[in-house]
């Protein structure tokens, strides 16, 4: 039940009932059947700053609206479309302080936790790159930095040892044999913000959270039909949109799958991204980013590993834990694709090379 409900449909000048939808790790997301919307609380732990959040949100949908308008698409499907109040707001503050939106809901699409065959992360794949072509001329200087330095994964590194330090769960001692693995592949931290520093690679306007979950898949077609949670849409590297879909779509089994024998990066899977990613992309990328790409999905497992760690050890304050020990699961996850993406590196650039023009 959605606190507060019906003053915040008021305030959209609706009337209905909604009911939990969706595996988001961050948001509380509810359907609406009529009309079809989806309504969402905001996580303001994790987006500290919601209207800027949504002044982002809201500038992007505009632009590819029209975009996809000129290209004689369909905007209320391609895109998300934010429902506003009757105060002309793209958000409401209920009188539990807390922050609502509404989209419109996507339909006859869907969204996968895990990929079912190879054409669907192919499509998937297409989708993310129309999506980073569509925004290659957007003004990324416009946008606001939702979550700072969201991909520094030595920022991420330093958040852990805090962390193993703080303690605060008095969980550390049970974790010894992760914290050593996450310490020793260190080494690849640094390895895309060094090269943005050194301006080997671009930063673009790119969505940075391209779970397969957050691109809806059309129900008879499998096309992509248009990408979603829109939260993180921020300036970035390609590569972590590359690397963090292949994190999630690439790998064997679930994000939280506790059999570790069943987790291994598919190569076949691997493959099917690469083409549809660089089918849209790879007229685009420097050298640099060429030669990157296999290390990206290693480099956005193992980020993802030490987040998930840490928040383990945090005592499990960021992401929606479903059971004691979720985020200790889903870490240890992490880092046996991890282990089995570093063994597949000059492997993973013969595939890559085989897509790049
Ligand atoms: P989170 O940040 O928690 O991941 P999302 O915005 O990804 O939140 O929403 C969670 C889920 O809700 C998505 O994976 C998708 O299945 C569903 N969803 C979100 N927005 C829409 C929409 N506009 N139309 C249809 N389904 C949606
Ligand atoms: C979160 O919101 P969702 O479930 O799409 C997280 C991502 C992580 C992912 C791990 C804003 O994504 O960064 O990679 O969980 N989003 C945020 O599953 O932190
Ligand atoms: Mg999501």
């Amino acid at each position: 039940m959605v606190e507060c409900l019906s003053e915040i449909l008021s305030e959209f000048d609706l009337k209905a009932k909604a009911k939990p939808f969706g595996d988001g790790h961050i948001n509380d997301t509810y359907v609406i059947e009529s009309p079809p919307y989806v309504l969402q609380r905001i996580n303001t732990e994790v987006f500290k700053n919601p209207d800027n959040l949504m002044e982002n949100i809201v500038s992007v949908t505009r632009y590819l609206r029209d975009y996809i308008k000129k290209e004689g698409g369909d905007p209320d499907r391609e895109t998300l479309t934010v429902i506003m109040t009757k105060g002309d707001k793209s958000y409401y503050q209920a009188s539990n302080g807390k922050y609502y939106r509404i989209y419109k809901l996507i339909q006859k699409a869907k969204t996968y936790n895990q990929v079912e065959t190879l054409d669907q992360f192919y499509n998937a794949a297409k989708a993310f790159g129309k999506f980073q072509n569509m925004l290659s001329d957007f003004p990324a200087e416009s946008l606001y930095e939702t979550i700072p330095d969201f991909h520094n994964t030595s920022k991420r590194y330093d958040n852990l040892e805090k962390a193993i330090s703080d303690d605060l769960s008095g969980r550390a001692k049970d974790v010894e044999k992760e914290i050593e693995f996450a310490l020793s592949m260190k080494k690849y931290a640094s390895s895309v913000t060094d090269a943005i520093a050194e301006g080997t690679i671009p930063v673009r306007v790119t969505h940075n959270d391209t779970k397969l979950n957050n691109v809806m898949l059309d129900d008879t077609t499998g096309e992509g039909v248009c990408v979603i949670d829109l939260d993180t849409v921020m300036p970035g590297s390609l590569l972590y949109d590359y690397g963090d879909a292949l994190r999630f779509g690439a790998s064997s089994a679930a994000e939280d799958e506790t059999d570790l024998s069943k987790v291994y990066f598919d190569m076949e899977l691997f493959e099917s991204f690469t083409k549809g990613y660089l089918e849209e992309t790879g007229n685009i990328l420097t050298e640099k980013e060429r030669e990157l790409l296999p290390l990206s999905a290693l480099l956005l497992t193992l980020e993802c590993g030490t987040r998930f760690l840490a928040d383990h050890l945090n005592g499990d304050t960021y992401f929606k834990i479903h059971r004691p020990g979720h985020n200790l699961d889903r870490a240890r996850n992490q880092f046996k694709l991890v282990s089995d993406i570093e063994s597949k590196l000059p492997e993973m650039k013969k595939v890559v090379d085989k897509y790049l023009k």
